[in-house]
């Protein structure tokens, strides 16, 4: 299952959005657990169901909107010099380790300084916060290579790059994009021979190729309108940026799972369905937060996930099923499973990931909507329903 880190500096709301993010109604999430921890849970994925174009729904959606599981790890606040062991340092930084994509929340209203110190609204710059985060994340990765960098030269000169590449594996980093970056910044083939400065250019080009970032800008509610301006122009500087209230979000969970409105994860709006038990403060705070997401299109936190999985990590979604008429099970489950693939995966992919003997005798595919067999080499795309042949 893919892993998203939430990284940030202490205070920016990066335990809000994790806890509301894995804050899910069991019959929605469809998934026995969200929370494995206090800092290790499940998020989910959003997308239309295939069930829509049946006759029947399936059971695992909510009201034709699917949610497909991934991880989420709420990393401890990253303070500048983290990397130097400054506050909590290495230690959770090695948490990001496991992590496929990274959601740097930061505090948009600039209303907590570097530290996580609060401030004044509008004191302290969040664009600040984007470059530091990126240089601590860089140089965290820069200290894990360059600890053992002696011992990994000597045994690279000797038996070549690929004990350099099971260092880097050991970081879920792979191979393919350590090569990319090698040939792409022009660093010597010789890697063995890299000083430190080039040891330094290549993990601040590989954190980002490996570990991709989304900036997250938290706290939208009460943020100045003149950062929400300047934050979203880093959009146009190759970052993607989501505008979110946490908060927001996670009151629109609570509110839910007790009844008090209607509300999917990601929707741009809600209803209110029991105003009884309300008192005015708490009906004031829902019709706050309905302003916030008509201003920004929802609370931002399902898409920003949504943005991670399929903009960031490029992922598509893919239903596997036994029969391709009734898109069941051999139970006849509807649509039972769906599992999240990089673009580009193909049939036999998707088998392994359902299992990996399925996996190992696959021998082909059929399309469900088409009712055409598809080869070895077929590009799944996003929604389709896969029928596996196997041996098995
Ligand atoms: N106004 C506002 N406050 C928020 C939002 N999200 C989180 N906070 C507040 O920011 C403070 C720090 O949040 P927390 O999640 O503990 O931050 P962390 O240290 O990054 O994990 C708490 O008081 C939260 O209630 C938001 O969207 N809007
Ligand atoms: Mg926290």
């Amino acid at each position: 299952m893919i892993k998203i880190g939430i990284a940030g500096k202490p205070n920016s709301g990066k335990s809000t959005f994790f806890k509301s993010a894995t804050l899910a109604d069991v019959e929605i999430a469809n998934y026995p657990f969200t929370t494995i921890d206090a800092n290790q849970g499940i998020a989910f994925a959003r997308s239309v169901c295939p069930c829509n174009e049946l006759d029947v729904h399936c059971g695992h959606c909510k009201d034709g909107i699917r949610f497909t599981p991934i991880e989420m790890i709420d990393v401890a606040g990253l303070v500048p010099d983290a990397h130097l062991g400054k506050g909590l340092g290495n230690e959770f930084l090695d948490n990001l380790r496991q992590a496929d994509a990274i959601i740097d929340v930061i505090d948009a209203s600039g209303s907590t300084d570097e530290n996580g110190n609060i401030v004044e609204v509008g004191r302290y710059d969040p664009l600040k916060e984007v470059d530091f985060i990126e240089k601590e994340l860089s140089m965290w990765l820069y200290n894990v290579i360059h600890r053992d960098w002696n011992k990994i030269s000597r045994k690279m000169r000797q038996d070549g790059l690929n004990i350099f590449f099971d260092k880097l594996a050991g970081l879920n980093i792979n191979r393919q994009d350590a090569i990319y970056l090698i040939n792409k910044i022009d660093l010597p083939d010789e890697v063995y021979r890299w000083s430190d400065e080039e040891l330094m250019l290549f993990s601040n080009h590989l954190i980002k190729k490996s570990k991709p970032i989304l900036i997250v800008a938290n706290k939208v509610d009460i943020a100045p309108e003149e950062n929400i301006a300047r934050l979203q122009k880093l959009n146009e500087k190759g970052y993607k940026v989501i505008l979110t209230t946490a908060d927001g979000e996670l009151a629109l969970r609570f509110a839910e799972k007790r009844g008090i409105i209607k509300y999917i994860p990601g929707d741009k709006d809600f209803d209110i369905i029991n105003v009884e038990g309300l008192n005015k403060k708490q009906l004031d705070a829902l019709y706050f937060i309905k302003g916030i997401m008509k201003k920004i299109g929802g609370t931002g936190v399902q898409e920003a996930i949504n943005t991670a999985v399929f903009d960031i990590l490029n992922m598509v979604v893919v239903y596997p099923v036994e029969n391709e008429k009734k898109w069941t099970d051999k139970n006849g489950n509807i649509l039972p499973d769906s599992f999240l693939l990089k673009r580009g995966s193909t049939p036999r992919d998707l088998a392994y990931q359902v299992h990996s003997e399925i996996g190992d005798s696959f021998l082909f595919a059929i399309d469900s909507r088409r009712n055409m067999r598809v080869g070895e080499n077929y590009e799944l795309k996003d929604n389709d329903v896969i029928k596996i042949v196997s041996t098995k």
